[in-house]
């Protein structure tokens, strides 16, 4: 795996489930990606229950979000994630936004702003989202979104949409 020649950079990702256990899959996830070669753990939110974006008929899911320090680039550790997904018993289908055991979003790497087919860093939907917004300020509670501002302001615009830690 390439890395970046020994510079580390702070990396955000979201973590969702609505099937099999979903607190589980979390905790799974989060062991799992502590275990990748080359990242470090820096802080994980509460999990938060959250009602579904998208179709309506599946369970309400398990959110949280994480940051940890990588020299990996960007396109090797979302093949990492999505490895880690797959292990967990992903299955991907046609619907789109329907129901996971484990969905793994690259929100934030470093300040870098990328566009590439297969890997859109900030996450697209990011300022949107309360399952994402909300844990994310729980751990960084300052941070500057790269073109989207500061996450407190981010937040203010943001309902709740009933999102309950757990
Ligand atoms: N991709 C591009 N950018 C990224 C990135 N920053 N991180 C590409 C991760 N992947 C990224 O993802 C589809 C493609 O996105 C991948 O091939 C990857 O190369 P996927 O995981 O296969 O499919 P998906 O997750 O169903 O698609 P999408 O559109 O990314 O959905 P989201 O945005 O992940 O939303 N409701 C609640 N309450 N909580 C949730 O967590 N999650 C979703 C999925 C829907 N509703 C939800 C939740
Ligand atoms: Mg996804």
């Amino acid at each position: 795996m390439e890395s970046l020649a020994g510079i580390w950079v702070t990396v955000y990702i979201g973590l969702g489930s609505n099937l099999a256990d979903p607190i589980g899959q979390i905790m799974s996830a989060r062991t799992a990606i502590t275990q990748i070669d080359r990242v470090r753990e820096l802080a994980f939110s509460s999990l938060y229950h959250s009602a579904p974006m998208g179709p309506q008929d599946q369970p309400d899911y398990v959110n949280a979000v994480m940051s940890i320090t990588t020299d990996l680039l960007p396109i090797d550790l979302l093949r990492c994630l999505q490895g880690i997904e797959n292990d967990q018993g992903r299955i991907r289908k046609e619907q789109r936004w329907g129901a996971r055991t484990l969905d793994l979003d690259m929100l934030l790497y470093g300040m870098q702003c990328i566009e590439l087919p297969d890997l859109k860093v900030p996450h697209p939907g990011l300022a949107e989202r309360a399952f994402v917004l909300y844990p994310l300020s729980e751990i960084s509670p300052h941070l500057q979104v790269p073109g989207k501002g500061n996450i407190a302001d981010l937040l203010a615009s943001c309902p709740t949409n009933e999102l309950k830690k757990v």
